[in-house]
């Protein structure tokens, strides 16, 4: 039994009860309206006396209180009921999918005035900045999954407009895996982990989402992205966004636009390797959310490039695909990508609960000037934000919670709820005289005065359940996406296929998936069917594809450059993280040389060793060790140095080969100086100068500055897949 003894020499003096001071933000630069609006809710660190929740202070929260020292509790200790049943009542239901994710605060800003395509009045003016909110996700798996699975990646964002809150509720994906909203559930049900066992946490290797997909066709273009590398991100820094369905912009005389919205990051487009995000789960479940929060921390502040595509009106038709159809993208070879502005995080939210997980993102949260399509499955999703919030943060009034308040005004007719937080006075309804006619409407054709107006489509039609035939082709894309594919994107596909496949049980669901495989492409099918052991298929004629394996057709219909990872590096390598090898003897000048150049990159550089504290180098001078190798590993670097000097206890020492080997297979930047490249060979590599991504260094040579360069350089590319 333990009591709280307060500070030496006396029990301790609650301070006086006086108004807290505020905290601040944490972290971050220049503070913006949504910052300075949730001041109102910051709670100060509880520095004083503990409380009850109705503010009675309380004598000590170690023991309950009893009649005698070994008697029964008493029912009138409220200190104890409270503490208990608020903690009973902590949790609240998990997002039905997107559970697990990380957010962020930040700025978004145009480039220039969109006024020629919208009166959304956040992209009026350029450099006008828009506080925003960003949440991160996984889609599968569980709110402690671990963050490298093989999963899509939400991308949701929370604008803070002045005209309102504008949520654009995107993936890094830029299509989906239905066409309609109604197969959501089911889509849902397959993917999630089986409901008999809930197995797998987080994947899609099991049999109910392969069955569902095989039988499902309008999946197979979505399921080559998310069998490709572009589901397992190296971090969500380094992904793109996607609104994936067509929406309009307005503008204040109601003249649309159709426009699909797209997030390019500042730092490039990166991912991991299967090996390496597997191994990544184990090491660090949490590595994109640390990542995230680390780099805002460090004032590396994440950025993303908002780019549009506008399509006129009168071009709604001249595709060889529906723009309605969310299983197709715009090639950027047909219609360019327009950069309109930026996006960047500048601060991490102060309490997880709070904010990041109690954001409720919707859809159908628009401000004047961006509008819906009849998209079947945006339409669906315009029904479903809102329902599940009713649930998920229980009941109606889950936009007065701080994160979701936006910076306009707020003047409804809406009242009362589970935890209401505002105390109304005056009229709840309309029409009404005796509160002046207030809230009052103020009526159409005035979006250019911030009031939001739907645009006038004209429809017409009788009420049909049946899907439109230009919804019909489902392989067309697939095979683009598949021939814009380098050589090691391929493989990594066919292996992920090979793998996910390799995991179904049902022998007639991957013999149907490999069936669908082949109206892709021939070759992809055949591969996956010989290394999951399954028959040859037939080659199958896809009658339905108008885009299929036609050989005449522009770029963008026959194969569309941007989408394959070669063409979406980064410049630089700021916020890599450099592994340096060093033990007993190990070149320290070498080690110095190293760190000094790759910071100058914005670089981070960690020295590894068995122990933590410090090595003696060679020049007898102490070199610090950041970090055990016992407490990391080769998964969470971008790259590997192994200086001269050190090679007689780093070969003989299992973590640093290991790191190595990893390293290696990875196909990460691995430098190597003078006897450094000893470590190399015990860690398999035979022939390292031939090695793609490996620089070496001569022995009785020190690297000087164009090495560093050279070594920048590789780190640049990220992974040399071809190793
Ligand atoms: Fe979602 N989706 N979704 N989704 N979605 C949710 O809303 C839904 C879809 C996306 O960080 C839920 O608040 C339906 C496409 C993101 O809080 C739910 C359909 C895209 C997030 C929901 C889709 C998304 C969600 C679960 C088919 C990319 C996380 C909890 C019609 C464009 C947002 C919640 C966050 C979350 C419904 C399909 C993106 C149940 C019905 C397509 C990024 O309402």
């Amino acid at each position: 039994m333990t009591t709280n003894p307060g500070p030496p020499g006396g029990r301790p003096q609650p301070p006086p009860v006086t108004e807290a001071p505020h905290p601040g933000p944490p972290s971050g630069g220049e503070r913006d309206a949504k910052d300075i609006a949730l001041d109102a809710f910051r709670a100060p660190e509880p520095d004083g006396a503990l409380t009850t929740d109705q503010g009675i202070r309380v004598d000590d929260t170690d023991n309950s209180l009893t009649v005698g020292e070994r008697g029964p509790t008493l029912l009138e200790d409220f200190h104890l009921r409270e503490k208990l049943t608020r903690f009973d009542h902590e949790r609240i239901p998990e997002r039905v999918v997107h559970a697990r994710g990380a957010g962020a605060y930040g700025f978004f800003e145009p480039y220039e005035s969109l006024a020629e395509f919208t009166c959304a009045d956040f992209l009026q003016e350029a450099g006008r900045r828009t506080p925003v909110f960003v949440r991160f996700s996984t889609v599968q798996g569980p709110r402690g999954s671990a963050d490298t699975v093989r999963d899509v990646r939400g991308f949701a964002t929370k604008f803070y407009t002045r005209q309102g809150n504008y949520d654009l509720v995107g993936n890094n994906m830029p299509v989906f895996f239905i066409q309609d909203a109604i197969k959501f559930p089911d889509f849902v049900h397959a993917v999630k982990m089986e409901p008999h066992n809930e197995i797998p946490t987080g994947g899609t290797a099991h049999d109910t989402f392969w069955d569902f997909c095989s039988l499902q066709p309008e999946s197979t273009h979505m399921l080559m992205w998310a069998m490709s590398d572009r589901a397992i991100p190296r971090s969500f820094r380094m992904m793109q966004g996607f609104g994936v369905h067509t929406f309009r912009l307005v503008t204040a005389d109601g003249r649309a636009t159709f426009v699909k919205f797209h997030w390019k990051p500042k730092l490039g487009v990166a991912c991991q390797v299967w090996d390496e995000a597997q191994i990544t789960a184990g090491r660090d479940p949490d590595f994109h959310r640390r990542d995230l929060w680390e780099a805002i921390e460090a004032g590396e502040f994440p950025e993303w490039e908002l780019g549009v595509q506008l399509i006129p009106e009168k071009d709604e038709f001249s595709f060889p695909f529906d723009l309605l159809d969310p299983t197709k993208l715009v090639p950027e070879e047909l219609v360019p990508v327009r950069p309109v502005g930026r996006m960047v995080l500048d601060r991490n939210p102060e309490n997880f609960f709070a904010e990041t997980e109690q954001v409720a993102f919707h859809t159908a949260n628009v401000v004047p000037g961006i509008d819906f399509t009849n998209d079947p499955l945006l339409q669906g999703r315009n029904f479903s934000y809102l329902d599940t919030q009713l649930i998920r943060l229980g009941g109606p009034n889950f936009s007065q919670l701080p994160v979701n308040r936006p910076l306009a005004e707020v003047r409804t007719d809406q009242r009362d709820g589970y935890g209401q937080q505002v105390i109304h006075s005056g009229t709840s309804y309309a029409p009404n005289s005796v509160g002046g006619g207030c809230p009052a409407t103020l009526g159409g054709g005035r979006l250019a005065e911030g009031v939001f107006e739907h645009y006038q489509e004209r429809v017409d039609g009788q009420a049909i359940r049946r899907r439109s035939p230009s919804f019909a082709d489902h392989y067309g894309q697939a095979a683009l996406f598949w021939r814009s594919m380098a050589g090691w994107e391929q493989e990594h596909i066919i292996a992920a296929f090979s793998f996910e496949l390799g995991k179904v049980g049902d022998q007639a669901v991957r013999h149907r998936m490999v069936a669908n495989l082949a109206r892709v492409d021939q070759e992809l099918a055949v591969e996956v069917a010989r290394r999951i052991g399954e028959p040859e298929p037939a080659p199958e004629p896809a009658p339905d594809r108008p885009t299929g394996d036609r050989e005449a057709g522009a770029v963008g219909e026959r194969v569309s450059p941007a989408l394959s990872l070669e063409n979406l590096h980064g410049h630089g390598i700021r916020t890599r993280k450099v592994a340096v090898l060093v033990a007993q003897g190990v070149d320290a000048a070498q080690v110095r040389a190293a760190r000094t150049a790759l910071r100058a990159e914005g670089a981070t550089v960690e020295t590894l060793a068995r122990y933590g504290g410090s090595v003696a180098g060679s020049d007898g001078q102490d070199v610090e060790v950041d970090r055990a190798l016992a407490t990391t590993a080769s998964v969470l670097y971008d790259a590997v140095v192994v200086p001269d000097g050190a090679e007689d206890v780093l070969v003989v020492e299992p973590d640093a080969v290991r790191f190595v080997n990893e390293a290696l297979r990875h196909g990460k930047p691995v430098a190597a100086l003078g006897t450094g490249t000893a470590l190399l060979r015990a860690a398999g590599a035979r022939e390292a100068e031939q090695l793609a991504g490996v620089a070496l260094c001569g022995p009785d040579r020190q690297p000087g500055a164009s090495f560093w360069e050279d070594f920048v350089h590789l780190i640049e590319q990220h992974r040399f897949p071809q190793r």
